[in-house]
């Protein structure tokens, strides 16, 4: 029996690998992330000195950042915390807090565009090998986006809290597509690509027939994956095609005029995000105009996330010796909060909308729109215990030190105590769930902020949403997924069966222990 490298640690090695290659072909990218690094470091002293609230839940500061949660009064992540510092940037310091930043510093999330079922197929199973698989799915042709995806990603909470990296995974909708000629041209291209190394199948076959790779297969594995997504600067087609391409779509000139799919961002987790925009602007990072998702919050719920502006990168063309330049590839940062259930979900998204239609009229600053949606989501509970009670969002609930004692005390006036009566008591604790996925709409705010918008035919406005005339609408959602699973190979999970079955699991274990 050979030995197996975990999957968990093929991907921290994957992450780390593509990290360091991006920043190499994107030195902007490397620029966030020192500032990135600056405003965690200031923010972490900041709660260690100030017990000061943080603005981001996720996973590994738990220690450092729940002080605000009075019914946080267990650490049910640490056995997580000597696990999660493989991969992503700087590690080996010894020292504690040096430690807490080296963890934060692990790229969050990474987005790739394919333009092929059988592209989607392959990366399915390579991602499967390093411990990620299909989760949600994401139709973004309602924004006038060519495309629909889903995220490759860990789903337990051990290997989330030991490498959480992702991939926001588009895939181009042919179909979408207007003009029938295009079409034709485009699919002959994507025909005649392939993107993977010619040994990439035979290894991904190995992996999957013997139930996990060996130490060399995990190296080759990282390599051929990063390989599919470096940065080719050579085109695939000649400029009157590229042209044609980009006034169809900027995205259909980015997915299918290059040899691969190449990174197209990387995003760090940062502890302040507000700080980061403003302090962008200073750095002479341009960013884009507004920071997508809810306000600032004392409790943070769902994902908020921003990113510099693509920049424009030298390209060269087939059968002539003209250059051009090409936007697409920027840098991001994101901050997550607690998961909402679909109660907690729907009121996002009316408030949402309330926010857009009084926006609209104002075209604001990032500035202006954060005091908007904070106005708005006033009407949104900013306590946890009001969050939990009115099932808005998912919480995983332990018990607390004295739960023996408390419960005992309830059982002489009660003898059933449901979950609700034990928290009451003080018999159990509640923490929230982060949410791991992505939104539709500030996805697609992020797409389009981030598309060259010169070259194209359509009037547009960054930041917007608004449909886009030369692609068509879904007009069935529910069979454009069906064949993007098609593509695929197989189903995309439910992100909020994931959050509804492990908020469960807690209840069940706490109601068994009780
Ligand atoms: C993906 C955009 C979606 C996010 O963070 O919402 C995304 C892309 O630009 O290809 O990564
Ligand atoms: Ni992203």
């Amino acid at each position: 029996m050979p030995e197996f490298i975990e999957p968990d640690l093929i991907r921290a090695r994957f992450c780390h690998a593509l990290s360091e290659m991006y920043r190499d072909e994107v030195p902007l990218y490397g620029d966030l992330v020192s500032l990135v690094d600056e405003i965690n470091e200031a923010s972490c002293s900041l709660a260690n000195d100030d017990q000061d609230e943080s603005a981001d839940i996720d996973h590994d500061d738990h220690n450092d950042h729940n002080d605000h949660n009075e019914h946080n009064e267990h650490n049910e992540h640490d056995d997580h915390d000597d696990h999660d510092d493989q991969g992503g940037r700087g590690t080996g310091a010894s020292e504690r807090r040096r430690a807490n930043a080296d963890r934060i510093q692990v790229e969050r999330h990474g987005a790739i565009r394919v333009g092929k079922a059988s592209e989607l197929r392959m990366l399915a199973r390579l991602f499967k090998l390093m411990g990620m698989v299909p989760v949600g799915y994401y139709d973004l042709s309602t924004s006038g986006l060519p495309v629909h995806a889903t995220a490759f990603r860990p789903v337990s909470t051990r290997s989330l809290a030991r490498n959480p990296f992702r991939i926001f995974t588009s895939l181009l909708r042919l179909d979408l597509i207007p003009d029938i000629s295009l079409r034709g041209t485009i699919s002959s291209i994507l025909d005649a690509r392939d993107i993977f190394h010619p040994d990439l199948p035979r290894l991904v076959i190995r992996g999957e027939e013997r139930g996990g790779l060996d130490a060399n297969g995990a190296t080759l594995l990282v390599q051929y994956a990063l390989q599919t997504f470096r940065w080719h600067e050579e085109s695939l087609v000649d400029p009157q095609t590229y042209d044609r391409f980009k006034a169809c779509h900027p995205l259909v000139a980015d997915i299918a005029a290059f040899k691969g799919p190449h990174i197209n961002h990387l995003t760090p987790r940062v502890l302040d995000i507000d700080r980061a925009q403003a302090g962008m602007e200073a750095r002479g990072i341009t960013p884009k105009t507004l920071i997508e998702g809810p306000p600032k919050r004392r409790c943070p719920i769902l994902l908020r996330q921003t990113s510099f502006k693509a920049i424009s990168e030298r390209i060269r063309f087939k059968h002539t010796s003209s250059i051009s330049g090409h936007r697409a590839r920027f840098g991001e940062i994101e901050s997550r909060g607690v998961a909402l259930t679909p109660k907690g979900h729907a009121l996002y998204t009316t408030l949402m909308e309330t926010a857009a239609r009084r926006s609209r009229e104002i075209n604001p600053t990032n500035e202006a729109h954060q005091a908007l949606l904070t106005d708005v989501f006033r009407a949104f509970p900013d306590d946890w215990e009001t969050l939990r009670s009115e099932g808005l969002a998912y919480f995983e609930y332990t018990p607390t030190p004295d739960s023996d004692a408390m419960t005992t005390k309830a059982k002489s006036t009660s003898s059933a105590l449901s979950i609700d009566d034990l928290v009451r008591c003080g018999a159990v604790g509640f923490s929230p769930i982060t949410y791991e996925d992505f939104l539709p709409a500030s996805a697609a705010g992020i797409f389009q902020s981030n598309l060259d918008e010169n070259a194209r035919s359509t009037g547009h406005h960054e930041d917007g949403g608004d449909a886009e005339p030369n692609v068509h609408g879904s007009a069935d959602a529910h069979a454009a997924r069906k064949v993007f699973e098609m593509a695929l190979g197989g189903e995309v999970l439910d992100y909020m069966e994931l959050y509804r079955a492990q908020e469960r699991a807690s209840i069940e274990k706490v109601l068994a222990a009780l």
